[in-house]
């Protein structure tokens, strides 16, 4: 997709710099913007995203085991994920549906995709012919219920849509029922009114607005006048592989409110998915970035952060996994010296696996008392050589454990003490200079 082309080459050019700071989030804004006003979103929308952005890639509290970088790709893809919508779940009861639509925006492709859709499901479909006006409008369905095999029903000749709508409904079992309604050249009243005798025969729980892509913010307006005539559910967005405009059709259905249910991407009948917000950004951008990304940042924001650790009592589980954390996070060290603090033990920072699993299981061997005072361990050489026993190790070992253990506790302390200094550490991780520190 032409959008999504336009995107990842955006974002290359951030992951390509030496290093991340402001300016370079900066120009990634201003590409972003360019893109996104060229694939017809709107401008007002554009400038919103952009300050969105820029508040939180640049002043934002950011995971410290993610480099500025991470950090703003994360930042650009949830607020992309956001502006475009929310995902649909489709409804996989016994229910009817009514397509409405202008001409050639995709309705009758759309039926037969849709029944596609529910086939695969397992369920039974119907497909209702109630394309009065254009001649071959029947056949056209016809051909295409027997293609995805759903049942066909229509009375040809018949010049009342709501007439073929009872008739069908009088012979259906299926358990999913889709109409496929006349075009218009515009919205009319005339339109409206036909929509509207099809509505009160066949009682439909959904009612999708089919729209291409190609016409870009337009179809927010569509959705908006359709839906002041006949409710909608959902909207159909078509043809999102031959348009440039398909982030503008998305994000200005989804301003209006209006839930986007399903896209088109091709003629092929399995051309076609349920929306998903994320899903969808996230192969503009690139899927195994994203979802490589997205799986780090799951992972890490279950482990404790700083910020934490200077408002609480530190416990030998919150020193484990701080450990564990600061070795992704790399020379945490540094930092802090550069910061005119007392250095946190190297051999701290760089623990073997070998030390951490060690460590691991002594704390698997103490009991709950001992995980939240350490103090106890000190005081009672018994439960020290227990510990070491429970664990495979020497009480060597467990002591050396300890030792770090205090340390970290009485650099906690200071930090919590020294105003300053804690000022310091929250402007360092809020004000996107980690960038520059060389921690990304
Ligand atoms: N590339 C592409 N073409 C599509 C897609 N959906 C529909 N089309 C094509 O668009 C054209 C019009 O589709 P129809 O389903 O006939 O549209 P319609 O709304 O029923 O048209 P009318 O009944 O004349 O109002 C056909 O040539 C379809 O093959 C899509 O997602 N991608
Ligand atoms: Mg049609």
């Amino acid at each position: 997709m032409d959008l999504g082309k336009k995107l990842r080459e955006a974002l290359a050019k951030l992951t390509n710099r030496p290093y991340v700071d402001e300016d370079a989030v900066r120009s990634l804004i201003k590409d972003l913007q360019r893109v996104l006003i060229s694939s017809d979103v709107n401008v007002k929308m554009v400038f919103q995203l952009s300050k969105r952005i820029e508040e939180r890639a640049l002043k934002s509290q950011k995971l410290e085991a993610l480099t500025l970088r991470e950090h703003v790709m994360k930042v650009v893809y949830e607020e992309l994920a956001a502006m475009m919508g929310e995902s649909y779940s489709p409804r996989l009861d016994r229910h009817k549906i009514l397509l409405c639509g202008l001409f050639g925006s995709g309705k009758t492709t759309t039926t037969a995709k849709i029944a596609n859709y529910y086939k695969s499901k397992g369920l039974s479909v119907g497909m209702v012919a109630a394309d009065v006006d254009r001649p071959a409008a029947q056949e056209q369905l016809e051909q295409l219920a027997k293609q995805v095999n759903a049942n066909f029903y229509t009375i040809k000749g018949e010049k009342s849509a709501a007439k073929i709508v009872k008739d069908a409904l009088s012979r259906s079992k299926d358990e999913v029922v889709i109409v496929d309604s006349a075009g218009r050249s515009a919205f009319d009243g005339q339109m409206v009114e036909e929509l509207k005798a099809i509505a009160s025969e066949l009682g439909q729980e959904e009612t999708y607005l089919v729209v291409s892509a190609d016409i870009g913010q337009v179809a927010g307006k569509q959705a908006e006048e359709f839906n002041s005539a006949v409710p909608l559910s959902g909207v159909v967005v078509t043809k999102m592989d031959g348009s440039g405009k398909g982030g503008g059709a998305l994000s200005a259905v989804a301003s209006t409110g209006a839930k986007i249910a399903f896209i088109g991407m091709g003629e092929k009948m399995n051309d076609f998915e349920a929306y998903d917000a994320q899903r969808f950004v996230g192969r503009l951008l690139g899927v195994p970035d994203i979802k490589g990304l997205m799986e780090k940042v799951e992972k890490i924001s279950k482990e404790q952060d700083l910020e934490k650790l200077a408002t609480e009592e530190l416990t030998i589980e919150a020193f484990y996994e701080q450990l564990k954390a600061a070795k992704k996070m790399g020379p945490l060290g540094n930092v802090f010296s550069m910061l005119g603090a007392a250095d946190i033990p190297k051999e701290m920072v760089q623990q073997s696996e070998d030390k951490l699993k060690k460590f691991e299981s002594m704390i698997s061997s103490m009991t709950p008392a001992e995980k939240k005072d350490a103090k106890l361990i000190r005081a009672h050489p018994s439960r020290m050589a227990r510990i070491a026993a429970g664990s495979g190790c020497t009480e060597k070992d467990v002591r050396e454990f300890l030792t770090q253990f205090e340390k970290m506790e009485k650099m906690m302390h200071q930090f919590q003490k020294n105003r300053g200094f804690r000022k310091k550490v929250e402007q360092m991780l809020q004000g996107g200079k980690i960038g520059n520190m060389k921690m990304g």
